[in-house]
């Protein structure tokens, strides 16, 4: 049941990988310049069906399983992380929600056109307030007959000036605190009450946008509570940021695996001392560990993927994936730019750029922090458990 049919998925591995070096490397310095993908990049990913890989196919998707999902994004993510962050939502943290507790209806509305990429998903869980506490968020939720009223600030929200539909947690239940108070909701763009803040200047992933969404006496329908019933949206947000740090750990082993080609044929070609710096035993050490790291952690990817299609709880490996090659990318990076010496310090090589995007993924879906409390959350539950 893990890979479906060997054959379809290395067509499509391959059509990825030819798509990633033909058409998306060439052009990523002027996504970082000019802090835009062309139309006709974004034309060809909805093509290529990359808006819906795992959207079920009874909703126009895919339909990927885990397994296939995370050897895409190996792919996907050699080319700058803008690119991957545009289709990101839909695949990942914004159609999530909809795909693992939505009604019936709500999935056929709205999963065909995520699935197409006519319509882009954004998350909108972070607040000023509520980062890593996500239960703290104070976004109210006030029913109204047969509406919802909204008022709040979500901060950092990936995607939001490209979104048409938003997965918003909101506090349905004031009388509750923490997590039990909170809904998600479906808040389609151009709802009166919504407008977009000004796009963060970020320190890298040019071309990919987040900004503040802020909610004004915003009225949504009834209907749009993900689930049809109060209280079940941080358990929702949880779950889809166990997938979502599955396939963030993917798209790291990506982009460590083509920092790693470039320093190794920089170092194939740089001569110092008399010969390639690649002959140099310290340089070695640096290409060494980073290909055993990489190789680590792509197993790591590839067995929890596997236990997530098998149905298994992967909360805890989830996290020890997003926590190993999270570091493990930024380790890369370092020794990347390392190795290209002061050229990895200028604009004229990639590396400079990818050590600047890369240090997102220590940070968004849950910080490192985050990861090494849920792990250890995790084991000391299960002890106390089986110690029952
Ligand atoms: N799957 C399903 N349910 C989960 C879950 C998971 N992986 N993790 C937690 N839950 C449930 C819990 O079972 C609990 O439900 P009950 O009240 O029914 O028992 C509820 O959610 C609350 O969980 P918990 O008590 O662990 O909540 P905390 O407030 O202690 O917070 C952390 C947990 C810190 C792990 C959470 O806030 C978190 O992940 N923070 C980081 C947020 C983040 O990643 N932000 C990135 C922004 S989105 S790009």
């Amino acid at each position: 049941m893990m890979i479906r049919d060997q054959e379809t998925l290395n067509l499509l591995l391959d059509t990825v990988s030819r798509f990633v070096s033909e058409r998306l490397i060439p052009v990523e310095e002027n996504v970082a310049e000019s802090d835009r993908i062309p139309d006709e990049i974004v034309e060809e990913m909805r093509q290529l069906g990359l808006f819906g890989l795992c959207i079920p196919e009874q909703y126009d998707g895919l339909g990927l399983t885990m397994e296939e999902e995370v050897l895409i994004a190996f792919e996907i993510a050699k080319a700058s992380p803008a690119f991957r962050s545009l289709i990101g939502t839909n695949n990942g943290i914004g159609s999530q929600g909809l795909i693992v507790d939505g009604t019936d209806e709500q999935k056929q509305y709205y999963l065909p056109k995520l699935a197409s990429g006519e319509l882009i998903a954004s998350f909108a869980l972070t607040e000023p307030g509520a980062g890593s506490d996500a239960a703290s968020l104070k976004t109210s939720a006030v029913r109204d007959g047969d509406f919802y009223v909204l008022n709040g600030t979500k901060r950092f929200i990936t995607n939001a000036p490209e979104a048409g539909v938003f997965t918003v947690m909101a506090r349905t239940n004031p009388e509750i605190k923490g997590a039990g108070g909170i809904s998600a909701f479906i808040v389609e763009k151009g709802t009166p009450g919504i407008t977009l803040g000004k796009i963060d200047k970020k320190m890298g992933q040019k071309g990919a946008h987040t900004c503040d969404v802020i909610f004004d006496d915003c009225r949504v329908p009834a209907s749009n509570i993900i689930g049809g019933q109060e209280g079940m949206g941080f358990r929702t947000a949880m779950k889809v940021l166990d997938k979502g740090r599955l396939h963030i750990s993917a798209i790291c082993v990506g982009a460590a695996e083509r920092m790693l080609n470039d320093a190794l044929r920089y170092a194939m070609e740089r001569e110092q001392f008399g010969k390639p710096i690649a002959e140099f035993q310290l340089i070695q050490a640096m290409l060494a560990d980073s290909r055993a790291e990489i190789y680590a952690a792509r197993s790591m990817i590839l067995d929890a993927a596997r236990r997530r299609d098998e149905k298994q709880d992967i909360s805890t490996e989830a996290s020890c994936c997003k926590l190993f090659a999270s570091e493990m990318c930024g380790r890369v990076a370092d020794r990347a730019v390392q190795i290209h010496g002061g050229a990895g310090y200028v604009s004229d090589y990639a590396v400079e750029r990818f050590y600047r995007d890369v240090r997102l993924f220590r940070i968004y879906e849950g910080t490192t922090q985050i990861q090494q409390l849920v792990i250890a959350r995790n084991m000391i539950r299960d002890a106390a458990n089986s110690a029952r």
